[in-house]
């Protein structure tokens, strides 16, 4: 088994009802167990400013699926979700996006998948949900405690649980 950490972000149609359904699906798909949930958080968008906040959240999963399948389970439940890569602008809105931050400690660079995550210390929308969870693995030689605290996480709002 490895240990894989998502990002997950949206920000179109009810992106918490997306994501409460969309966990699960990606673990039933990807044989995965859920490790651990970050909360929601409503972050300020990033890249490019003109569209609305965000939701952002993390998860730690165990996988048996290798990283490029792995992958493509991820943009499968994208896919499902009503992500429409062709009707997108980079950094633009979409209703869940899934990225692929952390698979065990491999470091890979392919046209389909970079491990770990190339824009992974510049995004406090994905690091304070990793914090959360996983404040001490270390990604890329550091802690995701201490990526996060070389970051601007101002703007960024954690929301009430659902239930
Ligand atoms: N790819 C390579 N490595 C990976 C990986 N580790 N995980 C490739 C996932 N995908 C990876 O992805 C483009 C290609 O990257 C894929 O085909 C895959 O093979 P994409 O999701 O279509 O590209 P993108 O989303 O336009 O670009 P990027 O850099 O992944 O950006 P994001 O983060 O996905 O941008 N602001 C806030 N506050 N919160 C957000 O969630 N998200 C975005 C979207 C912009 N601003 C945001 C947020
Ligand atoms: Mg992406």
């Amino acid at each position: 088994m490895a240990g894989a950490l998502i990002a997950l972000g949206g920000n179109v149609g009810d992106v918490r009802a997306t994501f409460a359904r969309a966990i699960p699906d990606l673990c039933r798909a990807a044989r995965a167990k859920l490790v651990a949930r970050s909360s929601d958080y409503l972050t300020p968008p990033w890249g490019d400013l003109q569209q609305p906040a965000f939701v952002n959240a993390g998860i730690s999963i165990e996988t048996e699926l290798d990283p490029k399948a792995l992958l493509s389970v991820l943009q499968d439940v994208e896919r499902k979700f009503g992500r429409d890569r062709s009707a997108e602008r980079r950094w633009g809105p979409r209703p869940l996006d899934l990225d692929l931050i952390a698979y065990d400690d491999i470091a890979m660079q392919s046209p389909e998948l970079t491990l770990p995550h190339p824009r992974l210390f510049e995004r406090a929308f994905v690091l304070v949900p990793l914090a959360e969870i996983t404040p001490d693995r270390v990604v890329a030689g550091r802690t995701v405690r201490v990526a996060l605290a070389k970051l601007s996480a101002a703007g960024i709002e954690r929301l009430p649980n659902m239930d």
